[in-house]
């Protein structure tokens, strides 16, 4: 893998993604040639002086993902190259000293200032120049008009072409997948060793090699119930376990690009029901992971997974309503009520997934589901696929004593409660062919099996 030739095609791609979005913010009536991306400015807890742990803005990182910390600055032209100010404090409270040399300085206009209200002595005078970025201040340093922070005319098409992953930024997801897939086995025997929830935590943290603030989202580390709760936020210790049933969702990060998996795993002795039910939707995944494929709306495959896990609660009979019926009646909705998954990138929950186009525009999600992406599939686009089947009182109760309460065998549904619920996810590229699955056959082998 060479970094250095993948990130000068990068920026070509960059480059050429920017002029578009300034063409289409200038016919908004939007006139800007350049723009400044400022990773951000470090904040302290109130009142105190512990320092809140820093992320550098989207926008900002996709043109120098390696270059973490408050204050830099990039200065991007279409056609020229991208001007890149790095602010690095004289400091004997902190580490300030050079970062080693990486790939991507030779390709930049790289400057060194030690403070920010240096910055403009090497930018000079920006005029038609939109800033982006949270501070305010910042922009006013640099001479740029507060009309000009975030237009939206601009912000819309970067978001919009953030969805479209270059094989420089599939390099570093790749990366993240491989950590994240580490902690997933890991975790594994850890869970069937009797592990609780703390030390499942524990060990992925350090399978995958990060600290915790280097994980992209907080892990979810839940066992048996809990796993019906969607971003069960807290970790039992020795109090509660060992489980018959984990559900992770944890990933890992590499220079800014997350990895975002999820594995349910059962031991022998969870009710059988359940373990049919992990290993259905397993199967479902994979049937749903290869409809990433250009030209296929995203809601396509949200739409089969509701229909898929309809056949399987009726097959498991905790339905006894056909399939159909059960659609119909918008039963699923209890059993998956989030969206089958999402773009993923610098974020987590990457931008731009409910734009109509490159402009703006709302593509909600039909017939009030929950999704975060609505947009047709092109090569590049990256996402996961994360189907699930879950047993949540808050969401059952209603059913229990609505008019629907017949279609559902609840003697069985009361024995799942308690052990929670099942997902699985992966994260997939869709390319002009097959889709490329990031994320399985780390964990699975190459066969997937
Ligand atoms: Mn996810």
């Amino acid at each position: 893998m060479n970094l250095d030739a993948l990130y000068a095609d990068h920026l070509q791609q960059l480059d050429h993604w920017l002029a578009d979005a300034l063409q289409r913010a200038g016919r908004a009536g939007c006139s800007a040639d350049a723009v400044v991306f400022h990773s951000g400015r470090q904040l302290e807890y109130h009142l105190d002086d512990r320092l809140v742990i820093f992320q550098p803005n989207g926008h900002f990182r996709r043109w120098a993902p390696p270059l973490n910390g408050p204050e830099h600055v990039v200065l991007a032209r279409p056609g020229a190259k991208p001007i890149v100010v790095r602010v690095r404090p004289k400091d004997f409270w902190y580490d300030t000293s050079p970062t080693p040399e990486s790939h991507w300085e030779g390709h930049v206009d790289l400057h060194e200032v030690e403070r920010f209200d240096q910055v403009p002595d090497v930018l000079g005078k920006l005029d038609r120049v939109a800033f982006f970025g949270e501070c305010g201040e910042a922009a006013a340093t640099l001479g740029i008009d507060a009309s000009m922070i975030e237009p939206e005319a601009l912000l819309l098409p970067l978001d919009w072409h953030r969805a479209t992953k270059t094989d420089y930024e599939v390099a570093l997801t790749r990366v993240a997948c491989e950590a994240a897939a580490k902690g997933h086995l890991d975790a594994k025997e850890r869970f069937l060793a009797g592990a609780d929830e703390r030390q499942l935590h524990w060990g992925f943290l350090q399978s995958t090699g990060h600290l915790e603030h280097e994980i992209p989202y907080e892990t979810i580390v839940a066992l048996d119930a809990k796993s019906a709760i969607l971003h069960y936020q807290f970790k039992r210790g020795p109090e509660y376990g060992p489980g018959k049933l984990l559900l992770l969702d944890a990933g890992a990060g590499h220079c800014g690009y997350a990895a975002d998996i999820t594995r349910t795993f059962v031991r022998d002795d969870i009710h059988p029901v359940m373990a049919q039910l992990r290993d259905a939707v397993d199967a479902m995944e994979r049937e749903l992971v290869a409809m990433v494929t250009p030209g296929r709306s995203y809601v396509e495959i949200h739409l089969e997974a509701h229909r898929q896990i309809a056949g399987i609660l009726n097959e498991l009979g905790v339905l006894k309503v056909s399939a159909e019926q059960a659609l119909e009646s918008r039963l699923t909705r209890t059993f998956m009520p989030h969206g089958v998954g999402h773009l993923i990138g610098l974020q987590v929950h990457d931008v731009g997934g409910h734009q109509a186009s490159p402009e703006g525009g709302e593509a909600p999600p039909p017939d009030s589901h929950v999704l975060r992406n609505t947009r047709t599939l092109e090569p590049g686009h990256l996402v996961t696929i994360e189907p699930g089947v879950y047993f949540i009182p808050m969401l059952l109760e209603p059913l229990r004593r609505g008019s629907d309460a017949s279609s559902v065998n609840w003697s069985l549904v009361d024995e799942l409660i308690p052990c929670g619920g099942v997902r699985i996810e992966d994260n997939v590229l869709c390319t002009e062919g097959e889709p490329d699955d990031l994320t399985r056959c780390l964990i699975e082998g190459t066969d997937g099996g």
